[in-house]
């Protein structure tokens, strides 16, 4: 069947996304490409926490207090861990653990990233396309102040804390976009490629990162647009802002836009940032204002629609 949108998406902002895309009716038309440079092995487990928490969040089975995990989860296993002096810094509930285990089962045995996501999906009811970006192994580095950290090193068990000054995608050279992924950007009924409201550093640059992908990007006659994750120079969630500052830029809605301009035709600003429409235009981007904080499911609707129509009225570029 063909599709008519793509999404490109990390963790929590962007699967806040995708669930409007989902309630309004989108998504059997969309496919859902999500980062895996959060992925990682921990306890001896395939961890791809960007996955599961789209996964959850569209099966309606995500922890909703924290965006990410199973909702009405309980901790035996991390509790018995911790007595027996395992690691416990990462949260693995016991529910979550069977998606770990399966899929780390399911890698083991030779199937591929998107096989096992498919799987699991189906499992959990989903007729959604969700699908990892690259079958092959992507991991976010982050060179801090305090040395190169693995991403959840990073991201959990130091809170995000460490000053920036570089993030690396290691084995991304070496990655392709899989199969299924290069196939939805090919599709010839492809009418909008949507970039979330996700960090662009850590969420959607791992994605970009790999060989091929953005030239499938730049192919695509579809309009490509993104939706900005800095509202008012504050990130909706996470430490966005806080890296852009370390990275010595200015963590604006501006700043966004430079850094996906190579690749996209229109630029979604929340009203609060209207009056930065001018200066998003001048790089020669499509500009639509609107409200692009996700507080209810309606917003989510609304944000996932407006997006698609403001797509629609960008500009077709020649392929
Ligand atoms: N985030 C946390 O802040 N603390 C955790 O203990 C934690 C555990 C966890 C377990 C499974 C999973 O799928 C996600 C989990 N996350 C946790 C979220 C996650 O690591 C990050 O939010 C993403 O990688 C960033 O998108």
């Amino acid at each position: 069947m063909s599709l008519r949108y793509v999404l490109l998406t990390g963790g929590i902002g962007g699967a806040k996304l995708a669930l409007g895309m989902q309630q309004a009716g989108l998504a059997a038309d969309t496919a859902m490409v999500v980062n895996t440079g959060d992925d990682f092995r921990h306890l001896g487990l395939c961890i791809s926490p960007d996955l599961d928490t789209l996964m959850y969040t569209l099966a309606g089975r995500v922890n909703t207090e924290t965006g990410w995990g199973r909702a009405d989860e309980t901790w035996q296993c991390l509790q018995n861990l911790a007595e027996l002096g395992g690691e416990d810094w990462f949260r693995l509930g016991d529910r979550d653990l069977a998606v770990h285990l399966l899929r780390t089962q399911a890698l083991a045995q030779g199937q591929r990233l998107t096989q096992v996501t498919a799987a699991l999906c189906a499992r959990l009811g989903l007729s959604t396309r969700v699908l990892p970006a690259t079958d092959q192994s992507v991991a976010t580095q982050v060179r801090t102040t305090q040395g190169m950290l693995a991403f959840q090193e990073y991201f959990v068990r130091q809170r995000a804390e460490p000053v920036v000054q570089a993030i690396e995608f290691a084995g991304a050279a070496q990655a392709k976009p899989s199969p299924e992924v290069l196939q939805a950007l090919q599709d010839k009924d492809l009418r909008a490629i949507i970039i979330a409201p996700s960090n662009p550093y850590l969420s959607i640059d791992p994605i970009l990162a790999i060989p091929g992908m953005q030239s499938a990007l730049q192919a695509s006659a579809a309009p490509v647009v993104a939706i900005s994750p800095i509202v008012g120079g504050r990130a909706l969630k996470g430490p966005t802002a806080k890296i852009m500052q370390e990275l010595g830029r200015e963590a604006s809605a501006v700043e966004v836009a430079r850094h996906y301009q190579p690749w996209i035709d229109g630029f979604i600003l929340d009203h609060m940032d209207e009056a930065l429409h001018n200066e998003v235009e001048a790089l020669g981007l499509s500009t639509y204002c609107c409200n692009t904080i996700m507080r209810s499911l309606a917003d989510r609707v609304d944000l996932a629609q407006s997006a698609l129509a403001f797509a629609r009225s960008c500009p077709q570029r020649a392929a």
